[in-house]
């Protein structure tokens, strides 16, 4: 049964479209994404950042067709099938695409085994504090508990921020905590324009992050127009979304 959640526009707009239509012919890797996505723009961005050769294919997750249920049994984007074998949720993707492709252009984890760990020890921060604040803040429908949850935002931000060596999370090479961060980070103009939410508030270290990732070419390379986006976020401000994320934020459980 389709979802009000599986009206929006059909493809990639802008530079987004530019980097899909460069990516068509097969390759070993098949990137199930919708354009929207921020979980998808993630593996993007790695994708993009490493030069790996992929085929762009678009899926609507809403409509959890056969064809892709049997991709991933979740229904949801991103997926990969690599050399026919299908894998799926985006960190596992990132970590695959390292270890599948130890050799390509510049790998996007540390090379020291301990700063690995700091940036898996961040990307668990970025995905148990930052994100279920972001949409909760996006979802809120009173006042109260919309101070509530930009205050928990701007405190995930905060000690996320702290650890930055700037310009990005490791110093001067783009890694997989940026990676990680960047598309909810591209994406908060949401918050920005409808929940009183703003970059300053965190701190002028972060309005500094904030802007190198919003510059870096992969990033810009994997957005489309923001027209396109508001219909899509416009069902989150009014909670109306029947996402698995906005189910998932409304009952109060980990997101999926
Ligand atoms: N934990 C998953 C989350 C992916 C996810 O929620 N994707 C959304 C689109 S942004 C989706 O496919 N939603 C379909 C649905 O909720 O039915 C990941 O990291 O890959």
């Amino acid at each position: 049964m389709s979802v009000p959640d599986a009206q929006f526009h059909p493809h990639a707009t802008g530079v987004a479209a530019e980097t899909v239509a460069k990516h068509q012919d097969p390759q070993d890797v098949v990137f199930w994404a919708g354009w929207f996505c921020p979980f998808v723009q993630r593996v993007w961005i790695a994708l993009e950042e490493r030069g790996i050769p992929y085929q762009y294919k678009e899926v609507n997750p809403y409509k959890k067709e056969k064809h892709f249920l049997d991709i991933n049994p979740k229904g949801l984007v991103p997926a990969v099938e690599y050399q026919g074998k299908a894998l799926y949720e985006s960190l596992v993707l990132l970590e695959f695409l390292e270890e599948a492709y130890p050799s390509q252009s510049t790998s996007l984890f540390p090379s020291d085994p301990y700063d690995r760990a700091i940036a898996r020890l961040w990307i668990d921060h970025i995905s148990k504090n930052y994100l279920p604040n972001n949409w909760r803040l996006t979802q809120s429908q009173t006042k109260e508990k919309q101070d509530e949850a930009r205050e928990a935002l701007y405190e995930a931000q905060r000690k996320l921020v702290q650890q930055v060596k700037g310009p990005y999370f490791f110093g001067e090479k783009f890694s997989i905590v940026d990676a990680v961060v960047a598309p909810w980070i591209a994406r908060d103009w949401v918050i920005t324009e409808n929940r009183g939410y703003e970059r300053v508030a965190v701190g002028e270290a972060w309005v500094k992050y904030a802007k190198a990732l919003c510059e870096r070419p992969s990033v810009k390379k994997t957005t489309s127009e923001r027209e396109h986006y508001e219909p899509i976020y416009g069902r989150y401000l009014r909670d109306e979304a029947q996402s698995e994320v906005a189910k998932a934020v409304r009952s109060g459980k980990t997101l999926p």
